[in-house]
C-alpha cells in the first residue's frame, strides 16, 4: 500500500519589538506589518503543502516556554528573535535542547549594520541564516527549512529501506 506523506508543521518565532513592523524604522524594516508577514506566510505554507504555528513574544522566557512546547508539535523552526539573536545565550540552549533544526532570519542585513548586530548567538547552531531581504526573508528561511526536513525525511526513508 502506498504511504502518505507526512505532514510537515513548523513554527515562526518572532522576538522583541517585532510586532511594531510597519508602524516605525520603515528605511531598516519596511512597511509590512508583522500580520502582513504572517499572512504571506500562511499562503507560502499552503503552497508548500505545510503547516505553520507564528508566535510574536516581547519576553526571552516567553518565547523559551513556546519554544520548549512547540517541539512537541512541529518539525522546526523558523526565528527572527530580534535583539536576543545577539545576546541571549538561554534561547540558543532552548533551541539545541529541543533538538528540532532551526532557520535564522532579519529583515536586514546585520553585516551592514552596528557591530554588536554584527554577532548571532544563535547562527552556530542553526542549519542556515536568511539576512537583507526584508519581509521576504522570513519566505526564503520557511523553504529552505521544508526543502531540508523533506530531504532529511526522504533520506531516513532511504536509510531504513521504505519507497
Ligand atoms: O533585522 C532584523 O530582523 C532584526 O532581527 C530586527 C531586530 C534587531 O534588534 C536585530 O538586530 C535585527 C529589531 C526589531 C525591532 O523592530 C522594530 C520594528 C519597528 C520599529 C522599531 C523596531
Amino acid at each position: 500500500m502506498a504511504q502518505e506523506p507526512e505532514e510537515v508543521r513548523v513554527a515562526v518565532i518572532h522576538g522583541p519589538n517585532l510586532n511594531l513592523l510597519g508602524q516605525r524604522e520603515p528605511t531598516i524594516y519596511g512597511r509590512r506589518s508583522l500580520e502582513d508577514i504572517n499572512g504571506d506566510l500562511s499562503t507560502l505554507a499552503a503552497e508548500l503543502g505545510i503547516e505553520v504555528e507564528f508566535c510574536q513574544a516581547n519576553g526571552e522566557g516567553e518565547l523559551i516556554d513556546f519554544i520548549q512546547a512547540a517541539a512537541a508539535r512541529v518539525e522546526g523552526f523558523v526565528i527572527n528573535a530580534g535583539g536576543y539573536t545577539h545576546t541571549s545565550v538561554a534561547l540558543l540552549d532552548a533551541l539545541v535542547a529541543v533538538g528540532r533544526p532551526y532557520v535564522e532570519a532579519h529583515l536586514s542585513n546585520l553585516a551592514a549594520r552596528e557591530t554588536f548586530r554584527q554577532r548571532s548567538l544563535l547562527a552556530g547552531r542553526a542549519g542556515g541564516v536568511v539576512m537583507g531581504f526584508g519581509a521576504q526573508s522570513y519566505s526564503l528561511a520557511l523553504r529552505g527549512l521544508v526543502e531540508t526536513l523533506r530531504r532529511d525525511t526522504d533520506e531516513g526513508r532511504q536509510a531504513r529501506g521504505r519507497p
